[in-house]
C-alpha cells in the first residue's frame, strides 16, 4: 500500500532527524515540522476523512503507531540533550575551588624610611621634636645664614643644583640663581630659630641634593637628619653625651665613639664622629678599612655668627648641631657595601630588612 510506504518513510526520516538534532532547540524544530499545526504527520491525521471507510481503521492504527514512535523518540532525545546542555552550563560556570588563591603582594616600608624613624625615635626620647621645610630653598637659608662664605666650595656650581629662573632673569641665566635644591636640611633649623626663642631641641629629617655622581659612598640625592639644640649653658660635653647616647641606642651598648677635630663653616669647634666597627670590634678589618672605626656624622658647637644671624643672642645662649646621612647609617647598620643598592629597587635585596 502506497500510504503505508509513505508513512514508513516519514517515520524513518523523522527518527533520523531526531538523532541528528544537536540541541533541544533543533529538536523542537523537528517536532514542529512533523507534529506541529502544519506538520507532515499532522497533514495525514487531518486527511483521515478522505480515507475510504473500510481502510480507515487500519490507516488510523498505523498513523497512531507512527505518532507514538516519533513522540517516544522525541522524548528520549530531549532528555539526553537537556542533560548534556545542563552539564555544559555547569562546566562553563564552574569555579574550581581547589585552585590556589591569588596572593596579595603586601608592600613594606623602605629601609631608608625605617631608619629615619628609628633615628628620630632616639631623639624623641631626649625631648626633641621634628621640624620640616622646603626642599627648594634660597641661598640665604642654605648657605648665608649658616656662615658659609660666598667663596665656600659647597656654594659652587659644581656642588649645588641651582634652580634656573625661566622668566629669563639675567643673573639666573648666568647661573647666579638665588634658588637651589637644599644641600643640607640646616635651612629648616634656621627657620626654627627665626620663629622661636630658645630653648630649641629639633631634628630636621629630609631629602637633600648634591651634584655628585653616584658611587658606593655618594648619592646625588640622599636623606639627611640634622639636629639643633640652643639653650642656656649648652656645652661640648652635652654634645658628646648626646651623640654617644645616640650611637649606643642605634648600634648597640658595646659600641664606642670618638670625636675627631674637623671644620664646618657653621660650627666652632667642629668634629666628625666615628663609631667602633661592629664587625672587628675595633681590631681593623676590610669593612672599616683597617682603622677599627666607621665615620657616621658631623657636629659642632653652633657658631655665634649663626645664632646672631637668626636673632639669638650668643652671649645668653649657646648650642650644638649635628648632621648625618640616613643611607650611610642604614648601610653601616646592615653591612651594605654600596649606597646605590638602597635605591635600585631590587626586591630580593630590599625584602631582607
Ligand atoms: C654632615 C655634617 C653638620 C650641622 C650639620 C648645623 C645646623 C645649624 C647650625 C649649625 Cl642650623 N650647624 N648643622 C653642623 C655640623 C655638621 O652636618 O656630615 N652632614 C651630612
Amino acid at each position: 500500500m502506497a500510504l503505508a510506504d509513505e508513512l514508513c518513510a516519514l517515520q524513518a526520516d523523522t527518527l533520523a532527524s531526531i538523532e541528528a538534532a544537536v540541541d533541544t532547540c533543533a529538536l523542537d524544530q523537528v517536532r514542529i515540522s512533523v507534529l506541529g499545526k502544519s506538520g507532515s504527520l499532522t497533514a495525514y491525521l487531518r486527511n483521515m476523512g478522505q480515507v475510504p471507510k473500510e481502510e480507515r481503521a487500519e490507516v488510523g492504527k498505523t498513523l497512531n503507531a507512527v505518532r507514538q514512535t516519533i513522540e517516544q523518540a522525541l522524548e528520549t532525545r530531549k532528555s539526553a540533550l537537556a542533560a548534556a546542555e545542563l552539564e555544559a552550563a555547569i562546566d562553563a560556570a564552574a569555579v574550581d575551588v581547589t585552585l590556589p588563591g591569588r596572593a596579595q603582594q603586601m608592600g613594606t616600608r623602605h629601609l631608608i624610611n625605617r631608619i629615619t624613624d628609628e633615628i628620630s625615635e632616639v631623639f624623641f626620647g631626649l625631648g626633641y621634636s621634628v621640624a620640616t621645610g622646603p626642599e627648594v630653598e634660597t641661598d640665604y637659608y642654605n648657605f648665608e645664614a649658616l656662615n658659609a662664605p660666598a667663596d665656600h666650595p659647597s656654594r659652587s656650581m659644581q656642588d649645588t643644583f641651582y634652580v634656573r629662573d625661566l622668566s629669563g632673569d639675567a643673573a639666573a641665566v648666568r647661573g647666579e640663581s638665588d634658588v637651589l635644591l637644599r644641600t643640607q636640611t640646616s635651612g629648616v633649623q634656621v627657620h626654627a630659630m627665626e620663629e622661636q626663642q630658645p630653648p630649641i631641641y629639633v631634628i630636621a629629617p629630609g631629602k637633600v641634593y648634591r651634584r655628585d655622581v653616584a658611587d658606593p659612598s655618594h648619592l646625588p640625592q640622599f636623606t639627611q637628619i640634622e639636629g639643633l639644640v640652643v639653650d642656656k649653658g649648652i656645652t661640648f660635653g652635652d654634645l658628646k653625651g648626646t651623640l654617644d647616647f645616640f650611637c649606643k641606642q642605634m648600634f648597640g651598648p658595646e659600641r664606642k665613639t670618638r670625636f675627631r677635630a674637623h671644620y664646618f663653616p657653621f660650627t666652632e669647634p667642629s668634629a666628625e664622629v666615628d663609631v667602633s666597627c661592629g664587625i672587628c670590634h675595633g681590631e681593623g678589618c676590610r669593612f672599616c678599612k683597617g682603622t677599627g672605626w666607621l665615620e657616621i656624622l658631623g657636629c659642632g658647637m653652633v657658631d655665634p655668627n649663626v645664632l646672631r644671624y637668626s636673632g639669638i643672642d650668643p652671649e645668653v645662649y649657646s648650642g650644638f648641631a649635628f648632621g648625618m646621612g640616613v643611607e650611610r647609617i642604614a648601610c653601616l647598620k646592615y653591612n651594605v657595601p654600596d649606597l646605590r643598592m638602597l635605591l635600585e629597587g631590587d626586591m630580593r635585596f630590599l625584602r631582607q630588612f
